[in-house]
């Protein structure tokens, strides 16, 4: 599904359990050290800023072939194919290229794996609805994620691209772009007995935290808030059995503010896709229309792909509340520091030219409106723990439990589905933001985890003592998994990958 170009790679934390049938993989955000080149980028403008009002896609460090070779690959709940980029890929062989699609981040050869064997030649042809695409083989190969080994996992090999990093698709097999269906990763890991049943959670945290995890297989009564709420994923069509995107039905979005009033903002209930490949989220234009109006909002995306908004919202009180399935469905709450992204001045340092404003203080919003179909990504899942159970169709939801740094893994089985269970009662606290503090990479330079400037030592250490800490805090509260945690940092430039740090704890 449409996802934006990601320029850099990141934290990553692959733990395993060994008691359980789960893989856990914890991957991160890379808060970006550089702007996009978006000065020579004007037909791609929309997509360089997108990248950037997150600071970055999500991404996970994984490893393939024999002997392994690590890449690093983005996160997609929209697509359901994994590709990597070759190693003599046209783009990671010419300047120019680079110099408009970015530096290639992680790259594959085929010549160098003794497992690698050909599945079709030139058969492999993705396009995504951003307007960007990969083509080149279908191959197979030992693919290594979050401490499981995947025998002959079928995968693109990228050799013609306008995307400088493979991609981890995760949903529904049948949504695989290949003519000819295949098995993928998820099927493959349940027929490889790695885990029970086709379903997986994911945790992304908020945006100010750099890491989240996905968890294969289980789910984490630490990580949210309450009782995990299910809703039906919708068919294709009404009536049929087949599923190839997560989609659910969304009941109502409001907003509270801080003196308590409910603003409605749907009239209707609509499919919505959830979408960790997307940054921003995009709802039908009558329903943004509305929030705009009610906050404020410019609407400037047919000139320059923003919608402004006054930076003051980021510190009031304010949440848009998105409701799933009936009136006793899952409720989310994403509070407007969430949607509020303090990333026009950089733009404006650059040369983007803001229309007349009734505000000073610019910022832009994330959620757009939309004429054809309706994603969540990344600005509304950070507020949301999401389990996606394939096996039984079904996605649960529950408020996330930022900054958490305890764990409580539970199996999910294909007879029990998604348990009904209960997370934590509230929100973290300060404990937990304290540590967390060590590791977010917020651009204050007062912060010894700041790792937008270069790779350093006390970054990784910093996040390591992190991991070491969910341990050691699991030990008083849950049972402990016997986790063999690594973890790794990759920081990666236009140009490349410049650095990488690799500690075991
Ligand atoms: C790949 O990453 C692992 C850690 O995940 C590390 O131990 C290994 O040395 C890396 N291999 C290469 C070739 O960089
Ligand atoms: C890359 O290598 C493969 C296999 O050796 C070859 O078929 C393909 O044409 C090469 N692609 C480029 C762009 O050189
Ligand atoms: C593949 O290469 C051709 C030029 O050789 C180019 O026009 C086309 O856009 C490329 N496709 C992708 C997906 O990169
Ligand atoms: C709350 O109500 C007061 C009094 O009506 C008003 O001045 C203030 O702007 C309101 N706050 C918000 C966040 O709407
Ligand atoms: C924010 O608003 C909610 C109700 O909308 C209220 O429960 C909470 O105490 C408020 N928090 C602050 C810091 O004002
Ligand atoms: C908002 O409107 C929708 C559609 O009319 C309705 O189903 C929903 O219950 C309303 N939400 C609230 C919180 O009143
Ligand atoms: C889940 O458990 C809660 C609390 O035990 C209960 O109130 C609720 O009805 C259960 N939901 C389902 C779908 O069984
Ligand atoms: C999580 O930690 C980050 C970094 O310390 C902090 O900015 C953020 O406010 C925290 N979030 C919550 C909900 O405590
Ligand atoms: C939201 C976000 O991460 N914005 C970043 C965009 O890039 C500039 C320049 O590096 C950063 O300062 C912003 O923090």
């Amino acid at each position: 599904m449409i996802f934006t170009l990601p320029l850099l790679a990141a934290w990553v934390i692959a733990a395993r359990a060994a008691d359980q049938r789960v893989v856990p993989v914890t991957f991160g955000r890379q808060q970006q050290s550089s702007l996009p080149l978006l000065h020579r980028r004007a037909g791609q403008f929309s997509q360089e800023l997108n990248n950037n009002l997150t600071g970055g896609g999500y991404y996970t460090e994984v490893s393939l072939g024999t002997p392994p070779q690590n890449v690093t690959l983005i996160l997609d709940t929209g697509s359901s194919d994994i590709w990597v980029l070759a190693t003599n890929a046209t783009l990671c062989h010419s300047a120019s290229l680079q110099a408009y699609y970015g530096g290639c981040i992680a790259t594959y050869d085929p010549s160098a794996s003794d497992t690698y064997s050909l599945v079709s030649e030139d058969d492999f042809n993705i396009q995504y609805a951003d307007g960007s695409g990969a083509e080149g083989d279908y191959f197979k190969d030992t693919f290594h994620i979050g401490g499981a080994a995947i025998d002959s996992l079928q995968m693109g090999l990228a050799e013609n691209t306008t995307i400088n990093s493979g991609l981890l698709g995760i949903g529904f097999a049948a949504n695989v772009a290949a003519n000819q269906a295949y098995p993928n990763i998820i099927d493959l890991l349940v027929d490889q007995n790695l885990i029970d049943s086709q379903a997986y959670s994911l945790y992304l945290d908020d945006l100010y935290a750099e890491t989240g995890t996905i968890l294969f297989g289980g789910l984490d009564t630490q990580k949210f808030i309450g009782e995990l709420k299910s809703v039906p994923i919708q068919p294709d069509e009404e009536d049929s059995d087949a599923y190839s995107s997560f989609t659910v039905t969304l009941s109502s979005l409001t907003s509270t503010d801080g003196n308590g009033t409910v603003t409605n903002y749907t009239r209707s209930s609509f499919p919505v896709i959830l979408d960790s490949g997307t940054t921003l989220t995009y709802l039908p234009n009558a329903v943004t229309y509305r929030i705009f109006d009610a906050i404020g909002a410019v609407d400037d995306t047919s000139r320059t792909q923003f919608v402004y908004v006054s930076c003051d919202y980021l510190s009031q009180n304010l949440t848009f509340d998105f409701q799933f399935g009936d009136d006793d469905g899952p409720v989310i709450h994403v509070p407007a520091d969430e949607v509020v992204l303090d990333n026009v001045k950089a733009y404006v340092d650059l040369g983007l030219r803001l229309p007349d404003l009734p505000f000073e203080n610019v910022c832009s919003f994330g959620m757009q409106p939309s004429s054809s179909y309706y994603l969540l990504g990344d600005t509304f899942l950070r507020s949301a723990y999401v389990v996606y159970d394939l096996t039984n169709k079904e996605i649960a939801l529950a408020p996330a439990n930022l900054n958490s740094t305890e764990s409580n893994v539970i199996e999910i089985t294909s007879a029990s589905g998604i348990p009904n269970v209960s997370g934590v009662a509230s929100q973290a606290t300060v404990a937990s933001t304290a540590t967390s503090a060590a590791t977010a990479s917020s651009s204050s330079s007062s912060s010894q985890g700041d790792d937008t400037e270069t790779p350093t030592a006390a970054t990784v250490t910093s996040a390591t003592s992190s991991a070491d800490q969910t341990g050691s805090a699991g030990a008083k509260a849950v049972p402990v998994p016997n986790w063999e945690v690594v973890v790794v940092a990759g920081i990666a430039g236009l140009s490349g990958l410049m650095g990488v740090g690799v500690f075991v704890v």
